[in-house]
Order: C-alpha cells, then sequence, then structure tokens
C-alpha cells in the first residue's frame, strides 16, 4: 500500500465567492460588482449569486464531507461579508452567526477547518474608492479585517492562511485581463504585488502577536518551470519563469527577503515598486508556520524568439511550447498531466525552503458534464478518468515523502462542484456534481474512491 503519515489531512477545498452564494452579504465583492457589470464574461453568463448555496445548505453538506471521510477542508471568509464597515471594522452579525456555525458544524463532525483570509475577493467598494491593493491604506483595511476573524473565530479555527494564490489578482486585474479591475499596468502589477506580500506579512505578524494558539500560513499556487532543452537559452527562460511566477512571493513569504535578480530586473524596467524600511522589516519578521500549495498543470518554456520592444508582463524573458511528448487533459483546455511536476515541487519546498511543513491545498482534474456524463446504475456519476489521474499524482507525493518531504496533507480541488470564476460551471472538479437547476448535489465515483483512501490513510499499489 502506499501509505501516507499519521494524521494526513485528507479533505478539499473552496472558498466563500465560489460556494456561499450572496444572500445576505452585506457588501460587493468585486466578482458581484464586474458581473452585473459584464455578464457576458462570464461562461454561460452565470454569476456568483447563487452557486452551491453554502449559506443555506452548510449543514446538509457538511454531511456529504463526512459521508466521503473528511477529516479537514478549507474554505474562505469573504470580507465583503463579515465586514459591514471597511474603515471601522465594524462586522456584520449575520456573517458572524453564519461562519460561527459553519465552524462548528465542521468540528462537531470531525472536519479541521482551514481558513482563508482572501480568496480574490477585494470588496468592490474598497476597488472603487482606492484602488484595492494598489493601495496601502487598503493594506492596513484587510489587517483590520483579518484582526476582526481572528477575534472571532481564533479559538476554535487552528489553521489560517492569509491569501490564495496571491499572484493570480496581479495577473488578473494588471497583466492578462481576466479579473477586474482588467489593467494592463506593469508597474502597478508589481506595486499590487508588494502591497499584497505586505498584507500578508503584517496579517502573520499581527496573529503571533495575539497569541492565539493556532498556526497560520500562506497558500501559492507553484506551477515548476521546465524548459524545452539544457541550452543555456532555454534554461536562462526557465530561470527567469520561475523568478517571476514563483520565487516572486516564495521568497519574501518563507525567506522574508526578495530575489536580488528580481529587484534588479524591476530596477532595469523602472518597475520597482514603493516601500519604506519599516515595511521591508515587517516582511523579514514574518515567518509562516506551513505553506499550502496548489497544484494543476506544468510550465513549459523556450528561450524568446522575438523581442518584445518593452516589458509588458514576464513573457518578455521567455516564450511558451507545447511539450511534444506531453498527455493532455482535453477537457481542461487541453492542458497538459504532469504528475512528476508534484514530486519536483515537494522537492523544492524540501531542498530551497528548509523543508517546511506544507500541505497539498488544491489540486484537480477539470472534467465537463459531457465527460463525466449521466448518472449511472448505481446513483453515482462514472469519473473514473480521474481517479487514475489523481493516483498518478498521489503516487508522486508519496515518493516525495518517502524522501522526508514534510507533507502533512492533501486537499483536492474541489468539494462541490463550484463556480470558478469567468470559467463560471465549465469545468467541474467536485467529490460532488451541483445539478444547476435543483441545487442537487450527486456523488460522483471518485468520491467513492477517495473515501476508502481517507478511511485507510492510502491506497492499494
Ligand atoms: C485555482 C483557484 C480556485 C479554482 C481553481 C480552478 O487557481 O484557486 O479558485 O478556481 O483554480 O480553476 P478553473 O475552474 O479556472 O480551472
Amino acid at each position: 500500500m502506499y501509505k501516507f503519515p499519521e494524521g494526513f489531512f485528507w479533505g478539499a477545498a473552496t472558498s466563500g465567492v465560489q460556494s456561499e452564494g450572496s444572500k445576505n452579504q452585506v457588501n460587493k465583492s468585486i466578482w458581484n460588482y464586474w458581473f452585473e457589470k459584464e455578464p457576458k464574461r462570464f461562461s454561460g453568463e452565470i454569476g456568483p449569486d447563487v452557486v452551491c448555496d453554502t449559506y443555506n445548505k452548510f449543514k446538509e453538506d457538511v454531511a456529504l464531507m463526512k459521508e466521503i471521510n473528511f477529516n479537514s477542508f478549507r474554505t474562505s471568509i469573504q470580507w465583503a461579508r463579515l465586514i459591514k464597515d471597511f474603515e471601522t471594522g465594524e462586522v456584520c452579525e449575520d456573517a458572524v452567526r453564519f461562519y460561527n456555525e459553519y465552524i462548528d458544524e465542521l468540528l462537531k463532525n470531525g472536519v479541521e477547518p482551514i481558513i482563508n483570509l482572501y480568496h480574490f475577493d477585494m470588496p468592490s467598494e474598497l476597488q472603487e474608492k482606492f484602488g484595492g491593493f494598489e493601495s496601502k491604506k487598503v493594506v492596513n483595511l484587510f489587517v483590520l479585517f483579518a484582526q476582526k476573524a481572528f477575534e472571532l473565530f481564533g479559538d476554535r479555527v487552528k489553521y489560517w492562511t492569509t491569501f490564495n494564490e496571491p499572484i493570480v489578482p496581479v495577473e488578473g486585474g494588471y497583466l492578462y485581463d481576466f479579473h477586474y479591475p482588467n489593467k494592463k499596468d506593469p508597474k502597478l502589477a508589481t506595486q499590487v504585488a508588494y502591497n499584497i506580500i505586505l498584507a500578508h506579512a503584517k496579517t502573520v505578524n499581527l496573529y503571533k502577536n495575539m497569541k492565539i494558539s493556532g498556526e497560520i500560513g500562506v497558500i501559492l499556487n507553484l506551477t515548476p518551470s521546465y524548459s524545452r532543452s539544457n541550452s543555456e537559452e532555454d534554461l536562462k527562460a526557465a530561470y527567469m519563469a520561475d523568478l517571476f511566477f514563483n520565487r516572486s512571493f516564495l521568497d519574501p513569504m518563507l525567506k522574508g527577503e526578495f530575489p536580488k535578480d528580481l529587484c534588479e530586473i524591476l530596477k532595469e524596467h523602472n518597475l520597482t515598486p514603493e516601500t519604506t524600511k519599516e515595511e521591508l522589516k515587517e516582511i523579514e519578521k514574518a515567518k509562516v508556520d506551513f505553506l499550502g500549495v496548489n497544484y494543476y498543470v506544468p510550465r513549459r518554456v523556450k528561450a524568446k524568439e522575438k523581442k518584445d520592444e518593452k516589458f509588458n508582463n514576464p513573457e518578455y524573458y521567455f516564450d511558451y511550447y507545447i511539450n511534444p511528448d506531453g498527455r493532455f487533459n482535453p477537457y481542461r483546455d487541453n492542458n497538459e498531466i504532469y504528475p512528476v511536476a508534484l514530486y519536483d515541487i515537494a522537492k523544492n519546498v524540501q531542498e530551497n525552503y528548509g523543508n517546511i511543513p506544507w500541505y497539498l491545498a488544491e489540486i484537480g482534474i477539470a472534467m465537463d458534464l459531457n465527460s463525466e456524463g449521466d448518472v449511472k446504475e448505481d446513483g453515482l456519476i462514472d469519473d473514473t478518468f480521474r481517479t487514475d489521474l489523481m493516483k498518478e499524482h498521489f503516487i508522486q507525493l508519496h515518493r516525495a515523502i518517502e524522501e522526508g518531504s514534510n507533507c502533512f496533507g492533501v486537499h483536492q480541488w474541489t468539494f462541490i462542484d463550484c463556480w470558478s470564476w469567468l470559467n463560471s460551471f465549465k469545468r467541474r472538479y467536485g467529490f460532488y456534481r451541483l445539478d444547476l437547476e435543483t441545487g442537487k448535489r450527486i456523488k460522483k465515483k471518485h468520491g467513492v474512491w477517495f473515501a476508502q483512501l481517507a478511511k485507510d490513510n492510502g491506497f492499494e499499489k
């Protein structure tokens, strides 16, 4: 058997916006706002208003978690739901009731909550008034929100994370136009990236100062960069991609310092963000207790063929290429499937980041409704394709753990098919299908396999 360490976390991840629905939400996030403004940009023109309706259905849903033996689960607290008045930090009483009941229900059922504070969901008021994380004022308002969350739920929540994939709002909102505010401005992008790192650091330091018993970490999407060949140019391309997309956040958040060569490159292009000595000290001081890693696909790069006139985005330094020997998932834009990357990530964390305790905070295999098909005679949806691929990934993870990697759990993306930003419900990932007409949850075969895996803390070779 592939056995995993004792007490290993088995569960799933989602986020507030993607699962709760907007019922009784006191403020809007940029997702509510953007959907109202431009519904056509969202697949099927479906917005975040209803989604899984977890706000109303969390009790039934926790029972479904229990059915497939989750011992842990991650979601996020929505800033725009918890906080009524962003500047004073006044909370919304209904949100406090909801999150309290949700957390208590999880605990009552033996499901350890991991609570994340920011999953792409800037309150739209703060985006409109101050430019969201473009502004340092908003950094401080985020810390105030975090403080409220710690005060209210810190007695029971033992695992906190500050941000999920903090680079994504930078990419989406300030470089490539897939998040609001849809700007393409590398200078602003570096400022937002820096401000997010600062918000993370201040939150970690606050949590430690509050002396609450528990741990705090951050969740990064660590997509390894593989070069086309071993030529100097191709290797350099992979190095640069890694520098921009992984080390930009990994180094300051885990080591308290920015990669020197990244700083030099930014300076060369006149993209250095505004910083102060005190802020840099704050970043240096902020030590996370653990790391969450999201992994879906590898990044394949080669030397740049045609030089861009000026720096618009990190692709100034490399081109993408398609691995001619790769395997691809036809249900997720033909993304490459490469389980070995998971082993490589684990080794990177082990060798270059002090073997910090980490968990796989997201991994998933997207399918669409057609490929999953209708409910079969046994009452389940047959997603064996997913199970086969997950097994391959878990074998690689197991190999790294055998070699000393300090991994303490796996959360699959996602629990119940949830809404996913511009993709809405196009890609399905859940252990349970969400029927959009009825809101019914229908179990998939992979859920049965996972229940056994969690029960045995391992699986047959
Ligand atoms: C991750 C995000 C999740 C989720 C997932 C699947 O990057 O943290 O929020 O959306 O990707 O995304 P998609 O449905 O676009 O494949």
